[in-house]
């Protein structure tokens, strides 16, 4: 056998070695002492190495560390000009003083860190020894000091302003005792509806009084938000119901959480929630509704982060994230949500003093400013992305009503100071004038719908609140319009009164034609329904404060009976299905606006005009009374309320 060459120790790989009794039999005999010697040599060479490199190389965990805590604590106080230099992190100064206080200064956050670190492992170990059920109840209590702490905050007293003048909140009491039992009459179907919501729906968000449990739709999300109670509170105040205030003020006080992962309607929130607390504020001066209503307001904004700042329809209360209903043409946010903010947002900038809500609705108005608008009409659809109009619908009625209401409004609100909104009132309202009023063969004014191109002869019970948005809006018409635009309110409240009367239920549907011999009346199985709606009623009563005709307390009165007899159930109030049917079915919901508003125009109908006269207050779309505010010009950002 050949005798292996020693391996040079570079190069090429040494054998493995075995170096036991029989590792090279053969050669043992034949080793010289010296190359036992090298080879032991290179071995302890090689032990030692590795021994050191186990010893001395860094720690390199333990070095980023510390380097990081210097870097933290060191680099802010770098001067070269004082000779220091700044190396990698370590700042090394020239003199021994400086050298002797960095030293130390490592030295103390070296101490630190190790002892935080034993800290952390402790109460690792500590955690471990603990039961999943232990654990989990601990995160819990952690996030809930957390919850706590946020309200906390959240719940500060928000810096006092001058209250406007809030004149007319008062009991309204009429002398005539017909006109008394009439009101009294709603006051008793108000308490109906409120004791069988508290009974069987309390805290849900609407009730279902034949099932007789909570409702709710997608509007308000997957919580319950009470939603009946918030809309419910001013007019059971202004119905002098104060327990039943109390109560509801009590839930809203311990329950109302809008830090919630749900999904809501940024308008039905706004009108409803918002509206139905600052109501509240400013007739019962309770703080807690001032605060709910800021707290909310600011679970909104976010919907406003879009490409053109036009709202999302719709916001995640807890992510914040937005997005449109599905059903909206081409992704598009609608004309009536987005442009039903501003009186709700004007108020929430007036009572915080923070311009961010005012500047959100100005904005909007800005943009709607400068678009072109197909006959002078505004579209339905407008996409929040890309700032342009989707399908070129138009309506007085769903989808674009209140947003042509709260121009009228937001003038009348700045004590008609603000006069770019009265402006942008008096153009839409003449466009629609002409190309969507018209009057039927019978002679009933309508208001019609456009739709690619060509007016739809069809009136939804939502458009019967224009009449009283005309009367409203009669003074300071443009070219003294005066008489005419109350004429207008007049004629739209009598075709509303038809499409009631012309049924069997004397209620109104949901939508009525004018085409091929029919005249206020529903057509389609789909539109005969009547979801306790108040548009007619609501009219009404513009109609009765601007012109006293008995008429129109009347009508009311018979709307109020059709409504105990028809819509009255053990458990509430429903909807009905079809108002041309003898036998109607129920749609077994009773919803919030019925409180909120069907009942208040009612109860307002049959007081006297000193309650909530309409020179010191201007109604939300669901009812809510705000103040007027006396502010220089709204329009202005440089308005003193804003500062
Ligand atoms: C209410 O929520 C408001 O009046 C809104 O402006 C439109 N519709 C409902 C009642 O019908």
């Amino acid at each position: 056998m050949t005798t292996p060459a020693l391996l040079p120790l570079s190069g090429r790989r040494l054998p493995p070695l075995n170096l036991g009794a029989s590792a090279f039999p053969h050669h043992r005999a034949t080793l010289r002492l010296s190359e036992k010697f090298i080879l032991l040599l290179i071995l302890s060479a090689f032990i030692t190495l590795c021994f050191g490199a186990f010893f001395f190389l860094p720690d390199s965990s333990k070095h980023k560390r510390f380097d990081l805590g210097l870097e933290d604590v060191l680099i802010p106080h770098v001067d070269t000009s004082k000779g220091g230099k700044n190396l990698g992190g370590f700042l090394i100064h020239g003199q021994g003083h400086d050298e002797h206080r960095h030293r130390e200064e490592e030295e103390r956050l070296r101490n630190k860190i190790r002892a935080d670190h034993e800290k952390a492992l402790e109460e690792a170990k500590e955690k471990l020894k603990k039961s999943r059920d232990e654990i989990q109840a601990e995160i819990q209590t952690e996030k809930n000091k957390v919850v706590q702490e946020l309200k906390r905050k959240d719940s500060k007293p928000l810096p006092p302003v001058p209250l406007p003048n809030l004149i007319g909140i008062n009991s309204g009491e009429p002398a005539d005792p017909d006109i008394r039992e009439k009101r009294n009459k709603v006051k008793e179907m108000m308490k109906h509806a409120w004791d069988n919501y508290r009974q069987y729906g309390w805290g849900h968000n609407e009730l279902k009084p034949i099932a007789r449990k909570g409702h709710s739709t997608n509007i308000f999300g997957n919580s319950q938000m009470g939603a009946t109670i918030v809309d419910a509170l001013d007019t059971l105040y202004i119905m002098g119901l104060h327990d039943e205030f109390r109560e509801g003020q009590e839930w809203i006080d311990k329950n109302l959480d809008f830090s919630v992962n749900s999904e809501v309607s940024v308008f039905e929130v706004n009108i409803r929630f918002i509206g139905g607390l600052l109501a509240a504020y400013y007739l019962s001066g309770q703080e807690v509704f001032k605060i709910k209503a800021v707290q909310l307001a600011g679970k909104l904004l976010p919907a406003f982060n879009t490409p053109t700042g036009i709202p999302w329809a719709m916001v995640n209360l807890k992510s914040g994230v937005g997005r449109n209903w599905g059903w909206a043409s081409a992704g598009s946010s609608i004309l009536a949500e987005f442009g039903t903010l501003h009186m709700e947002f004007v108020h929430l900038s007036y009572l915080t003093g923070d311009p961010v809500y005012y500047n959100k609705v100005m904005h909007i108005r800005k943009l709607l400013q400068k678009m072109d608008r197909p006959n002078g009409l505004y579209p339905n659809y407008l996409n929040p992305r890309t700032g342009r109009w989707g399908q070129h619908h138009t309506s007085v009625g769903g989808l674009g009503d209140s947003f042509y209401e709260y121009l009228l409004k937001a003038w009348l609100m700045s004590d008609k100071m603000d006069t770019e909104a009265r402006k942008m009132y008096d153009d839409a309202i003449e466009a629609i004038e002409k190309h969507l009023i018209r009057k039927s063969n019978g002679g009933l004014t309508f208001i019609g719908e456009w739709k690619n191109g060509h007016l739809e002869r069809k009136m939804g019970h939502l458009t019967c609140f224009a009449g009283g948005m005309f009367a409203l809006g009669a003074d300071g018409s443009r070219g003294d319009k005066a008489g005419h635009y109350l004429q207008l309110g007049a004629e739209i409240a009598h075709t509303c009164h038809e499409s009631y009367d012309r049924t069997t239920l004397k209620l109104g549907p949901e939508a009525f034609k004018f085409d091929g011999g029919v005249e206020a009346v529903a057509v389609r199985q789909n539109e005969k329904y009547y979801i306790l709606r108040p548009e007619v009623i609501e009219t009404y009563w513009y109609m009765w404060r601007f012109t006293h005709d008995p008429k129109y307390r009347q009508w009311g009165w018979e709307a109020t009976q059709a409504i105990d007899k028809y819509c009255r159930v053990s458990g509430g109030f429903s909807g009905v299905k079809d108002v041309y049917s003898s036998s109607p079915t129920y749609d077994d919901v009773q919803q919030s606006f019925f409180l909120a508003e069907t009942l208040k125009y009612l109860y307002l109908l049959f007081s006297n005009d000193d309650l909530l006269p309409l020179d010191n207050w201007v109604f939300n779309t669901e009812a809510h009374p705000l103040p007027v505010l006396h502010l220089a010009n709204t329009t202005l950002s440089g308005n003193p309320a804003y500062r």
